[in-house]
C-alpha cells in the first residue's frame, strides 16, 4: 500500500467527470487500498479516486469513532436511486479544500446502490453522517466540491484561503531549507 497526494482546489482535476469502472480487478482494489490509507493518513472520513488524480467512479470510507475497530467501506460506480425530501445541515469538510468548514444541508437519507471490494452488488439507506459522507463523495465523481454548494462568495474566498496558506507552506519550507544550509556551513 502507499500514501498518494491529495489533489486540493484550484486543481482543475478535481473537476473532472469520473468514468464507471468496468471491471473490479486486483489493479482496482490496490487503487482502493491506496486511497484507504491516504485516506486514514491525511486523516479524513472518505476519499474519492478524483481526489487522488484516477478519474474513476471508485470512493472509500471509514466512519468509525474514535476507539471503535477500523469500518472500512469501498463503492464502486455508486448510484444515488431516491433521496428523502427531509434534510440535515452539517458542518462539512474536504481534503481537497483543506481548512474550510461550512454547513452543507442535503437530503438525510438516500437510498444507495453500489459495488463492494469484491464486485458484488449492494443496496441499501445510508442515513445521517453516512448519506452526507455518501452524498459529498458521489459530488467528487461529478467533479462537484462541497464548497460548489456555497455562494460564490465563500466559494472564492474558500478556494483563495487554500492558496495563500499553500504559499506561506512553501515559503516556510524554503526558509526551513536555507535555515539548515546556512547551519551546515558555519
Ligand atoms: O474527512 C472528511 N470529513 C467530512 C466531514 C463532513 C462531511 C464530509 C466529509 S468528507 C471529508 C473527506 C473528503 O474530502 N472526502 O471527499
Ligand atoms: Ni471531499
Amino acid at each position: 500500500m502507499a500514501i498518494r497526494d491529495i489533489l486540493t482546489v484550484p486543481n482543475p482535476v478535481l473537476k473532472q467527470v469520473s468514468e464507471p469502472v468496468d471491471t473490479v480487478d486486483d489493479e482496482l482494489r490496490r487503487l482502493m487500498d491506496d486511497m484507504l490509507e491516504t485516506m486514514y493518513a491525511a486523516p479524513g472520513i472518505g476519499l474519492a479516486a478524483i481526489q487522488v488524480g484516477v478519474a474513476k467512479r471508485v470512493i472509500v470510507m471509514d466512519l468509525a469513532g474514535k476507539g471503535e475497530p477500523p469500518a472500512p467501506k469501498y463503492f464502486i460506480n455508486p448510484e444515488i436511486l431516491e433521496t428523502d425530501a427531509e434534510t440535515l445541515p452539517y458542518e462539512e469538510g474536504c481534503l481537497s479544500v483543506p481548512e474550510i468548514y461550512d454547513e452543507i444541508a442535503r437530503p438525510k437519507r438516500a437510498r444507495i446502490r453500489y459495488l463492494d471490494y469484491d464486485g458484488n452488488p449492494v443496496e441499501e439507506w445510508a442515513e445521517d453522517l453516512y448519506a452526507v459522507c455518501v452524498q459529498h463523495e458521489m459530488d467528487h465523481l461529478d467533479g462537484i466540491l462541497f464548497i460548489d454548494h456555497l455562494s460564490r462568495l465563500k466559494r472564492e474566498r474558500a478556494v483563495k484561503k487554500v492558496q495563500k496558506a499553500k504559499a506561506d507552506e512553501a515559503v516556510e519550507r524554503t526558509s526551513a531549507e536555507v535555515e539548515k544550509a546556512a547551519t551546515r556551513s558555519l
